[in-house]
């Protein structure tokens, strides 16, 4: 579709959207064919449609928080072997920027439902299994999921921290194909602090928590209000982003960032995530995955204070985060060249929230 004639339409008759929780996270998800296929073009109206840049996104319908200023794009895909592609958007709140430089695990979750509610995937049996590639990041992802009569089905028996009340469960796998540690360190000095850089599906920074003058404890909001906090995590993370390789990361909404400190609750680790100015209110799926991941590289940081107890042989890492913990189950490996790789396994939920025309508005 022209793209001025796509805009003009999203002011006066909307476009199909459907809104999903995925996860702890909410989006807006949309059929590939239905949003502008130039980037620049369509990203201007996912910030008019989510009411960016706005720190309330009061005429939009995003939800104020980076969490919920998300969008999915979704088509079939025309690769062997891969079911759908997934395209996901982060929507800055308060700035007018839309970056693509990150995928997002919870969103992931409500990708495969979403396909079927679309008829981009039939299901004939109890459940759906697809494949997914994940365009941000070119990873591919298997997600599992009930259905009934091909509909997916969204009550069930799962629970996960962060979301009120139990939903049908979805499995979720990924393998990325690349070095778990992206510079080949174990440890690296960064902005004067020791970090580990880890990337299983999501680049990620692990920092000592303690170095940071960080009990671990604090809820997100007692870590935004330190701005000496943030300025000292916002420059180890500019100059982590160009060791990962992602050049300059000012405008992107990676490496996020680990405060990392023994575990209160039973878990393996406690965790408090900068994704990357406002604090996670528990955490990010392959935020998880990485973090998991590096705390079992011996010698990585966050290793020396993890309590891997018997749930580790089966590769399960709990994850202690603000409002609960998170069950990853990694398992890492060592080949011969010395190069570590993972691959990660979670459960999650997801809901269709509301299904119907999004009305953009008419300029930024
Ligand atoms: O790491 C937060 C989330 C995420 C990312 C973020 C995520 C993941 O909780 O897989 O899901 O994008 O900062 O949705």
């Amino acid at each position: 579709m022209p793209a001025d004639r796509a805009a003009l339409d999203a002011v006066r008759d909307g476009i199909p959207c459907m809104l999903l929780r995925g996860g702890t996270s909410k989006g807006a998800f949309f059929l590939a064919d239905d949003v502008p296929s130039d980037p620049a073009v369509r990203d201007e109206l996912m910030l008019r449609i989510m009411g960016s840049p706005d720190p309330a996104q009061i005429d939009g319908i995003g939800g104020a928080h980076p969490l919920t200023s998300k969008v999915a794009i979704v088509s079939r895909s025309t690769e062997p072997d891969i079911d759908l592609d997934y395209l996901f958007l982060q929507v800055a709140v308060a700035e007018p920027h839309v970056t693509d430089t990150q995928t997002c695990g919870n969103l992931l979750a409500a990708v495969g439902p979403f396909a079927l509610e679309r008829g981009l995937i039939a299901a004939a049996g109890p459940s759906a299994t697809v494949r997914i590639r994940l365009r941000n990041t070119g990873d591919v992802a298997t997600a599992s999921f009930a259905t009934t009569d091909g509909r997916p089905d969204y009550d069930g028996p799962a629970a996960i921290d962060g979301v009120p009340g139990t939903a049908c469960p979805i499995d979720l796998q990924i393998a990325p194909s690349r070095p778990l540690l992206p510079t080949g360190n174990v440890v690296d000095e960064v902005a004067g602090h020791r970090v580990t850089l880890v990337d299983d599906g999501m680049p990620v920074v692990l920092m000592d928590a303690a170095e940071f003058g960080v009990d671990g404890t604090e809820t997100p909001a007692e870590l935004e209000a330190r701005a000496d906090l943030r300025a000292e995590i916002e420059r180890v993370r500019l100059a982590a982003g160009a060791l990962f390789g992602l050049g300059d990361v000012n405008d992107q909404s990676v490496p996020k960032m680990f405060l990392l400190s023994p575990p209160r609750a039973g878990g393996a680790i406690s965790t408090r995530a900068f994704i990357p100015h406002r604090v996670h209110t528990s955490i990010g799926v392959l935020m998880a995955a990485s973090a998991a991941a590096g705390i079992r590289i011996p010698g990585a940081v966050g290793a020396e204070m993890a309590r891997l107890g018997d749930e580790a042989a089966a590769g399960e890492t709990v994850l202690e985060h603000p409002s609960g913990a998170f069950t990853a189950r990694v398992s890492v490996e060592q080949s011969a060249d010395g190069v570590w790789r993972a691959t990660s396994a979670s459960l999650r939920t997801a809901r269709k929230l509301f299904d119907g025309r999004v009305f953009a508005r008419p300029r930024l």
